[in-house]
């Protein structure tokens, strides 16, 4: 559902900046929102002392502002055509002034990369898994209507929440229209965000959701599910039966529109997402990937077992359920085997570090454990929790890096990164793991000793 969001990641790597890809053409969705709660606050702070964006000659002080009003009187027309009254616009466009911070967002290059296992670590943590228990205990009536209409576990609906709003507590804090409005003026992707800015229009329109204090990602997902407007438009569903499609503020509704996008996505009810495997010495690693799709037998034939020896093909999966094998951090990390249902989560979403995230997420709500091979490094990512005990012992060396809250922006990066020079660490790269966290903890238990 969402468009905008999730950075391109390959080789087990993530860009910290999502490249912008169609809603319509890869039904991706957002993730730049898990990607700013991880990362940081990536773009305002990275990019605070990048220079302003060549487009925006205009003073960002937007008193009379005419272009922009030019812009609006041209979209007031091209939603007028496809639904949205004068009045509507008028009412929902009030006093609207453009956002140029948004700008430099959609421009804004990755300044670093993180690997994998850094991203699962803090999108599947102990406390992202407590809480979800908590949340299929407490909507267990609903999640079992949805699984009957949908056919789309309750483990699976509950780990998307997870992922993207952490259960409803981050929707996102832009002003919606605001930056659909100058992303629809202004910047190199104006006719995809038109799209979006006039569906939302129509949303309000319909009564769907409320004009007031209607905030998301910078590029326009929102909501429990981090919808895009047309995702919602297109994939929404009234499931509690009150006449409106509410992602906002009905759990119902955000969790039923959830599964129906996974349904729509190909979901087959009953078949896991893949499992873990393991392959033979000498696999070649070329035959890896989401679209190198085989029957299973064939995996089965080259050597690949699942991680606990038993056969690939058991458990209602016959010789040619059509699958892939995955190596997300290449051949000396942990392998997995995945289904239809690993390509409905990806279609939310098109990043292959998400969907795992989804995937494992679910697993861990169900009671197992994925990977249980070890990810190929010796400086393992930190939970949120973790991420928070480190801020609080950088704050305690005296580093300004804000306040705690477990994200990873550039100033504790820096400040990560001293310390690391500091304590002869290297590489000195400002990354935050097990390592520097281990390295000042026990500082700090000496210190605190002596
Ligand atoms: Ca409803």
């Amino acid at each position: 559902m969402n468009a905008a969001r999730r950075g391109g990641q390959r080789d087990g790597r993530l860009g910290m900046l999502p490249a912008m890809t169609s809603n319509r053409s890869a039904p991706s969705h957002r993730l730049a929102l898990a990607l700013a709660l991880l990362l940081a606050a990536p773009a305002a702070a990275v990019h605070a002392q990048a220079p302003a964006p060549a487009a925006s000659a205009v003073s960002p002080v937007a008193a009379p502002d005419p272009a922009f009003a030019r812009c609006l009187a041209g979209l007031k027309a091209t939603a007028g055509a496809q639904g949205v009254s004068a009045a509507s616009f008028d009412r929902f466009t009030a006093g609207l002034a453009p956002d140029r911070s948004v700008l430099e967002l959609l421009d804004a290059q990755p300044e670093f990369t993180t690997p994998i296992w850094d991203y699962l670590a803090a999108l599947v943590d102990d406390e992202r898994v407590a809480d979800g228990r908590a949340m299929l205990a407490r909507h267990a009536d609903l999640l079992a209507r949805i699984e009957a209409r949908y056919g789309v576990d309750p483990a699976t609906v509950v780990a998307v929440w997870g992922v993207e709003s952490d259960y409803g507590r981050v929707f996102g804090k832009r002003p919606l229209l605001v930056s659909l409005a100058t992303l629809s003026c202004e910047g190199r992707r104006q006719a995809f965000f038109r799209g979006e800015f006039i569906a939302t229009l129509k949303l309000l329109q319909a009564g769907d959701i409320r004009a007031e204090g209607l905030t998301g990602s910078w590029a326009g997902a929102f909501g429990h599910t981090q919808f895009m407007p047309s995702t919602y438009a297109r994939i929404a569903v009234d499931f509690d039966g009150d006449g409106r499609r509410d992602l906002v503020g009905n759990i119902a509704d955000a969790l039923g529109s959830t599964a129906n996008y996974l349904k729509q996505s190909g979901w087959r009810s009953g078949q896991p997402w893949g499992f873990e495997v393991r392959v033979p010495a000498g696999f070649d690693a070329a035959q890896a990937g989401r679209t190198k799709r085989r029957p299973l037998s064939d995996w089965a034939a080259r050597g690949v077992r699942r991680h606990d020896g038993s056969p690939l093909v058991a458990g209602g999966l016959v010789a040619d359920t059509r699958s892939a094998l995955l190596l997300p951090a290449g051949r000396e990390g942990p392998a997995f085997v995945v289904l239809r249902n690993y390509d409905a989560i990806y279609a939310y979403n098109a990043a292959e570090s998400y969907a795992l995230a989804i995937a494992f997420l679910a697993e861990r709500l169900r009671g197992g454990q994925v990977p249980r091979a070890p990810w190929p490094t010796d400086d393992p990512g930190l939970s949120r929790a973790q991420r928070r005990e480190l801020q609080t012992l950088l704050l305690a060396r005296g580093h300004d890096i804000g306040e705690v809250d477990g994200m990873i922006g550039t100033n504790t990066r820096r400040a990560i990164q001293a310390e690391q020079r500091r304590l002869g660490l290297t590489p000195a790269d400002g990354r935050a793991g097990r390592r520097i966290l281990d390295a000042l903890s026990r500082e700090r238990g000496a210190a605190g000793g002596s």
